[in-house]
């Protein structure tokens, strides 16, 4: 893509209520456009970003054998009368009507809607255990809604929904998840700690954050340090160790405020291990056992044929909110550096030429054809602006490999740059298995 091309409307002039360096910065660089109060366009360099982190989260919900679906963004108000949260969740909900004067709403979760499609078909329990999820709207009238995509009214999820027999396979499936949400959150280049939390209007006993430290979070949280020294990697993808992988990070302390207990903080974590900060929550997982099934009559026959409710968890991932999470964890000095795995741009081209003399745009425009055959997704410059103008634009746009086409570049050798790095000179053979792996 030409960045001549590229519709990337830049705000100069930013609202006061952009208060955090993620809803300055994706104003600033056309990522996103208010629409109303709460609810936001996506344009094309922040649709891109959303769409690799979504495909992140996809790829491993799917490594765990759950099955992509998807239900819609309208719900009927029916089930939601059947599961008793029709009254209890509030003004949190957009209600609607249809023109036949029937009460419909725009879906905040899916709990509700997924336990009607189980019903209707699942009936033993060789069918279980079950994992579904999909990715989609949701919509929640946020008395609030604030930092930009952070705290929006319409957002993007992931929501799963496990389904088992009994609690003890129940917290198998729980442990699946909490597995791919610790891998999921690496890829994305984040550390996100599990705490302990509330469940609030989804209901259950057991519930777990995933939550990132950023100063411009909206949880406070408690932690011992020693939860971000835990490898991933030691543990294995069957129960047991999956179990004992849940023990390590629960048996450390990291709590939500909601949780905190200070003579408790105080006696099970040394000093100096204490972490007292704010983070923002990317993700939230709940074990609720029969809360819906059972008033929905969500029933299955066990092995010796008795009706049982069946057991579920509901799991979900703030696709759109993590963009922001991203930015807040990512973006130092003035300077936003996208992981790789997300970046909206493999690389930029950024050549030094004027109208007058455009030898440095034509070898530019050599090397990006060069590097689109090689299926690297490439951003070139081509805008007469002075570099330094340039250097700064593209500090905030982020793509983590800069090609730097000027004094600096002889022949088929240029200067090549990752963001907050030194440069080298490099071969365009060297570039390219530098941006493959
Ligand atoms: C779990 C999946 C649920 O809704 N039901 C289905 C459960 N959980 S949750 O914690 O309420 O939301 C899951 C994640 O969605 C993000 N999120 C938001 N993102 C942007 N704006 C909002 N207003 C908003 N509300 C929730 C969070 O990342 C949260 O962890």
């Amino acid at each position: 893509m030409y960045l001549s091309k590229l519709f990337i409307p830049i705000t100069k002039d930013l609202p006061a209520e952009a208060k955090i360096k993620s809803h300055q910065l994706m104003l600033r660089t056309g990522m996103i456009k208010q629409s109303s109060a709460g609810i936001y366009s996506w344009l094309p360099l922040g649709f891109k970003v959303m769409k690799k982190i979504e495909q992140i989260v996809r790829e491993e919900q799917n490594s765990i054998g759950a099955q992509e679906m998807l239900m819609p963004t309208i719900q009927s108000s029916e089930i939601w009368k059947e599961s008793g949260r029709y009254d209890d969740y509030g003004e949190e909900m957009l209600r609607i009507k249809d023109r036949q004067g029937r009460e419909i709403l725009y879906g905040p979760t899916n709990e509700e809607l997924i336990t009607d499609v189980f019903r209707s078909s699942v009936k033993s329990y060789k069918s279980l255990p079950q994992l579904l999820y999909h990715i989609q709207w949701k919509f929640r009238d946020e008395i609030r809604p604030r930092f930009g995509v952070m705290r929006c009214k319409e957002f993007y999820m992931k929501d799963a929904y496990s389904f088992d027999v009994s609690d003890e396979e129940a917290k198998k499936s729980y442990n699946k998840m909490f597995f791919s949400y610790l891998k999921t959150f690496n890829r994305l280049g984040l550390k996100a700690i599990p705490m302990a939390a509330d469940t609030g209007p989804i209901g259950g006993d057991l519930s777990h954050e995933f939550i990132i430290l950023a100063e411009t979070g909206e949880s406070q949280i408690y932690a011992d340090k020693k939860i971000f020294e835990i490898d991933l990697n030691k543990y294995e993808f069957e129960d047991s160790s999956l179990g004992q992988m849940r023990k390590d990070f629960t048996d450390i302390y990291a709590v939500t405020d909601e949780k905190y207990n200070e003579k408790k903080f105080n006696e099970s974590v040394d000093k100096k291990d204490q972490i007292k900060t704010k983070g923002i929550e990317v993700g939230h997982i709940f074990y609720f056992g029969d809360k819906y099934s059972k008033p929905m009559s969500c029933t299955i026959d066990d092995k010796s044929g008795k009706k049982i409710s069946v057991k579920m968890g509901s799991y979900g991932i703030g696709v759109s909110r993590l963009v922001g999470a991203i930015i807040e964890a990512k973006y130092n000095n003035n300077v936003m550096k996208w992981p790789k795995s997300v970046s909206p741009f493999d690389v930029v081209i950024i050549p030094s030429f004027n109208k007058n003399n455009k030898e440095n745009l034509i070898k530019a425009e050599k090397v990006y054809h060069d590097l689109k055959k090689q299926n690297i997704d490439v951003l070139l410059d081509d805008l007469d602006e002075n570099m330094s103008n340039k250097f700064k634009k593209h500090d905030l746009i982020g793509i983590p490999y800069q090609i730097i086409i000027g004094s600096k570049s002889e022949g088929d050798r240029f200067e090549f740059k990752e963001l907050n790095s030194e440069s080298a000179i490099l071969s365009l053979e060297d570039i390219k298995s530098k941006l493959k792996n």
